[in-house]
């Protein structure tokens, strides 16, 4: 029986271990928050440790996540800090109970941990981005030692029944914790978001001047009427969104700036947003498509974008392409989040639509895609081109410069692969056997699209009907009639760009190029 009860009584104390880890390490983050919310909301220690992870994933992992979770890739991660911290936190509490001082020094390690992290950010302002994580480490350890002290008294000798702790004075003081720190994170939250509200009013009050180049009127015939098919024009809030951002920037447009220089730029600038709006502006349908689609994956969106021409920015600041005797041949887009993205000087300047956009789809850009200025390249896979919440453009040489994914192993130029993708049937669906239809989207931006062939089982290859082409930057609809016959069916799609050249069956990854290969899907007809 004795056994029995000195047992119960080592399980409880654990919990109650656990319990007080638990609570110092809710206590810790909520101060962290706190901080971070009052100084800067980005450098909070979920942010920041997270952000230290994405960089540090290796390609294939981040690839599998944006594969298995999608755009909840980040959630899943901050979801893995929280709990592997909690995991940490309940060890540090039971062990705090015999030794006041680990469980302590274990707190402020993690706040080494958190304030290292937040200074390695390419976005950090200075030391100051330590202080959420130190903060927070510094109360995470008074409230272990505080808890530790009351589940278990020094005094109390080391009696296994630990025969003086008070449960009353536990349970008061693991209230009040957490009660107090909910209390410091609601106030981390409210702070967090007036930080933003400088850049929501912008946005705001932020009228879209009209286009001196209008997109030409969109032909009637770019969107079948064929239920399951993407829309032609991806509505803003559709629009996939992959970046590595845990907090989307909020940046106020009035103390934006973007500045251009670099090698071979005669004369470096700096713009303000008034300054880029009072150019000529234009407005173009331009597909965006991201480089670790799938065949068959959704990370493509189609929209009207409204923005500078980047070519005559960069000839007004003296850049020419190589072509024409420039020296720099790479473009480096960087954000306000540090992201850095690069892209061939030549493309940029060939004389198709490299854009500074401002706005999307009639409104200004979403914050999600980039307020107040993105970048888009018609041809290029974003991550090459695309630069969200950009802030400075240098002009400089593939070989003096990697920017963020290429040092991740991805491929330093990459123009968008010819791809088709079936959207109805779905996979695995069981259309009804007789007239059918198959259909979907193609697209090879910049080169356009000018066939699109279907193939059921091993059958030849048939003609689909192409839907009217808005221009060679945007996506093809495609349909074909089927006559559906019982039994399982694979569907097959290929596609031509405006080069002639056929899309290709070799299935290849997404890194470090953009996946190849055709689009399949198996049906069952009952
Ligand atoms: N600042 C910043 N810009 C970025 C990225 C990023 O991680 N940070 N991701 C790029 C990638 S990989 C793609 S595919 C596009 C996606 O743009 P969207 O989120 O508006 O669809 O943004 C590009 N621009
Ligand atoms: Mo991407």
């Amino acid at each position: 029986m004795a056994g029995v009860s000195s047992f119960r009584s080592t399980l409880s104390r654990a919990a109650l271990g656990a319990l007080a880890g638990l609570l110092a390490a809710f206590t810790a983050l909520a101060v962290a928050e706190l901080v971070a919310g009052l100084l800067r909301p980005s450098a909070g220690p979920v942010t920041v440790v997270g952000g230290a992870a994405i960089d540090r994933t290796p390609a294939a992992v981040k690839d599998f996540a944006i594969r298995t979770f999608g755009e909840n890739d980040k959630t899943v991660l901050q979801l893995g800090i929280l709990a592997v911290l909690a995991l940490i936190a309940m060890g540090l509490g039971m062990l705090s109970l015999r030794h006041r001082r680990a469980g302590s020094a274990g707190a402020l390690l993690f706040g080494i941990v958190g304030a290292g992290a937040a200074l390695s950010r390419p976005d950090s302002t200075g030391v100051g981005d330590a202080l959420p994580s130190i903060a927070g480490a510094v109360a995470g350890a008074l409230t272990l030692h505080l808890l530790a002290s009351k589940a278990a008294p020094e005094s109390s000798g080391t009696g296994a029944g630990g025969a003086g702790w008070s449960r009353r004075g536990f349970l008061t003081a693991a209230v009040a914790t957490a009660g107090a720190a909910t209390t410091a994170g609601a106030l981390g939250r409210f702070f967090a978001s007036r930080q933003g509200q400088g850049a929501t009013a912008s946005r705001n009050s932020l009228v879209l001047p009209k286009p001196a180049s209008p997109a030409p009127p969109m032909p009637s015939g770019v969107q079948l009427k064929v239920p399951g098919i993407s829309p032609f024009t991806t509505p803003n809030q559709d629009f996939y969104r992959v970046d590595t951002a845990l907090v989307v920037p909020r940046v106020d447009a009035g103390t934006w700036r973007l500045r251009i220089h670099g090698k071979g730029v005669a004369r470096p600038r700096t713009y303000t947003l008034d300054q880029l709006l009072a150019r000529p502006l234009i407005e173009r349908d331009i597909t965006l498509t991201c480089v670790s689609n799938e065949v068959g994956g959704p990370y493509i969106g189609n929209a009207r974008w409204l923005g500078v021409p980047l070519a005559g920015l960069l000839e007004e600041a003296g850049v020419r392409p190589p072509s024409r005797g420039g020296r720099a041949d790479q473009l480096v887009a960087r954000s306000v989040d540090g992201m850095t993205l690069g892209s061939p000087v030549e493309d940029v300047m060939d004389g198709r639509d490299a854009v500074l956009a401002v706005g999307m789809n009639g409104e200004p850009l979403p914050f999600d895609h980039g307020y107040p200025v993105r970048m888009l390249v018609p041809g290029l896979y974003g991550y090459v081109s695309a630069c969200k919440w950009i802030t400075d453009i240098e002009l400089t040489t593939f070989d003096a410069y990697d920017p963020y994914w290429v040092k991740r192993k991805w491929a330093r130029k990459a123009p968008i692969k010819t791809q088709a993708r079936i959207d109805t049937p779905k996979p695995f669906a069981r259309p009804a056997a007789g007239p059918s239809t198959v259909a979907g989207v193609a697209w090879a931006q910049h080169r356009g699209i000018t066939r699109v062939e279907v193939r059921i089982d091993d059958g030849p290859w048939q003609d689909a009907d192409l839907a009217v082409q808005d221009t060679v930057d945007t996506w093809r609809q495609w349909s074909y009639p089927w006559q559906a016959t019982p039994g399982g069916h694979t569907i097959t799609v290929r596609a031509t760009d405006g080069t002639g050249q056929v899309q290709t069956e070799e299935r290849t990854r997404t890194i470090p190029d953009g996946a190849s290969g055709r689009h399949s899907v198996f049906v069952t007809v009952p």
